[in-house]
C-alpha cells in the first residue's frame, strides 16, 4: 500500500480522444474496470467528459473520455466538440484512438492536424484489432508513424482487452510524479443520477434509430432512497416533436416499457440494488438550444 501524498506517488490525467466510434468509452471502462460510460454502435454516443479513476502500483491514473472528435454542426455538436477538445488540453496525456478497421479517415486526420498546431505529441492506440487483418494494421501503423507524432503506438481491443494491460503500464510509468487527486475508493467523478440518465439514454441510442437518438436527452428529475434500500427514480426523455414522442412511446406504450425494463436491469447492476424507474417523455421542441439543458449536461452553451 502507497501512501498518497508520498513522494513516491505519481498522478495525472489522460484524455482518450478519438473520432466518434472508435472505441473511447469502451476502453475507458475497461481501463477502470467498471461500466462507468455508455457504449453503443452508433456514433456520437457521448456527450460530455467523465472521468474513471483508477491506480496502477503507485500511479493514480485519471481517464478522462470525451465525445468524438468531428465536424459539427449544431450547437449541440459544437459543444460535444468543444468539451473533448478541452478535455484533451487540460490533460497531463493525450491518448488518441484509431478504428483500425477504419482505418485513417477525415476525422482522424482533422484530429491530428489540431494536435500538431499545437505543438502536442500523443500516445496513439489503433483499437479494434480483433476486427483487422494483421498486414492492414500494419500497413496503418507505419503510415500513423510516419506523421512523427505519436510516441509509443499500441496496438489493442478495448473490446477483449488486448494489449491493454501495457497502455495501463506506460502510463503508471509515465505520468508526473506528485500526490493522488481523488481518494483511492474514488472510482467517477459523475454523481449517480448523471450516470442514471446516462444508463437510459444507452437504451434510448440501442433501441432507436434514424434521427431519434440525436432527437433525445434524458434527465434525471428526482431520486428518492427508500427506507427499505431500494430507490425510486423519475427520468424525464426529452424529444423535440410530437410524432417522435409517439415512437418513443411505441405502439399501446410497448417500446418505452421495452426502454424502461432495460434501462432498470442495468441500473440494478450499476447501483447494486433494487430500482424502481419511472419514465416521462415530453416535447421540447428547442432543448438543443436550451441553456439549461446544456448546464445540466456540463456543457459550453457558446463553444
Ligand atoms: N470489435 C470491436 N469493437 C469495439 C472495440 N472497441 C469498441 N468497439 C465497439 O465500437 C462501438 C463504439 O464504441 P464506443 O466505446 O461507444 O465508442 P466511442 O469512441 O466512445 O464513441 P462516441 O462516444 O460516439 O464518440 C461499440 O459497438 C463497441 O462495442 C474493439 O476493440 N473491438
Ligand atoms: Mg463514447
Amino acid at each position: 500500500m502507497v501512501e498518497a501524498g508520498a513522494g513516491r506517488t505519481r498522478c495525472g490525467y489522460v484524455a482518450l480522444i478519438g473520432a466518434p466510434n472508435s472505441g473511447k468509452s469502451t476502453l475507458l471502462n475497461r481501463l477502470v474496470g467498471r461500466k462507468l460510460a455508455i457504449v453503443t454502435p452508433k456514433a456520437q454516443t457521448t456527450r460530455t467528459r467523465l472521468l474513471g479513476i483508477a491506480i496502477e502500483g503507485a500511479t493514480q491514473i485519471i481517464y478522462v473520455d470525451t465525445p468524438g472528435i468531428f465536424a459539427p454542426r449544431r450547437r449541440l455538436d459544437r459543444a460535444m466538440v468543444a468539451a473533448a477538445w478541452a478535455g484533451a488540453e487540460d490533460a497531463d496525456e493525450t491518448l488518441l484512438l484509431v478504428d483500425a478497421p477504419r482505418g485513417f479517415d477525415e476525422n482522424a486526420r482533422r484530429i491530428l492536424d489540431r494536435l500538431a498546431e499545437r505543438g502536442r505529441r500523443s500516445i496513439l492506440a489503433l483499437n479494434k484489432i480483433d476486427r483487422v487483418h494483421r498486414e492492414k494494421l500494419l500497413v496503418l501503423a507505419g503510415e500513423l508513424s510516419r506523421e512523427g507524432r505519436f510516441d509509443p503506438i499500441f496496438m489493442i481491443s478495448a473490446l477483449t482487452g488486448d494489449g491493454v494491460e501495457e497502455v495501463k503500464q506506460h502510463l503508471a510509468g509515465s505520468l508526473p510524479p506528485g500526490p493522488w487527486l481523488f481518494p483511492e475508493d474514488q472510482l467517477s467523478d459523475a454523481p449517480e443520477r448523471l450516470i442514471a440518465a446516462e444508463i437510459t439514454r444507452e437504451q434510448v441510442f440501442l433501441q432507436l434509430h434514424e434521427e431519434l437518438p440525436y432527437a433525445s436527452m434524458v434527465e434525471t428529475e428526482r431520486w428518492q432512497d427508500r427506507p427499505d434500500g431500494s430507490v425510486r427514480i423519475e427520468q424525464v426523455i426529452y424529444v423535440q416533436r410530437p410524432g417522435q414522442r409517439a415512437i418513443v412511446l411505441g405502439e399501446g406504450g410497448q417500446r418505452i416499457k421495452v426502454i424502461g425494463a432495460r434501462a432498470r436491469a442495468e441500473l440494478e447492476r450499476t447501483l447494486d440494488r433494487r430500482v424502481h424507474l419511472f419514465l416521462f417523455v415530453k416535447v421540447r421542441e428547442h432543448w438543443a438550444e436550451d441553456r439549461e439543458r446544456f448546464a445540466a449536461l456540463g456543457l459550453d452553451y457558446n463553444a
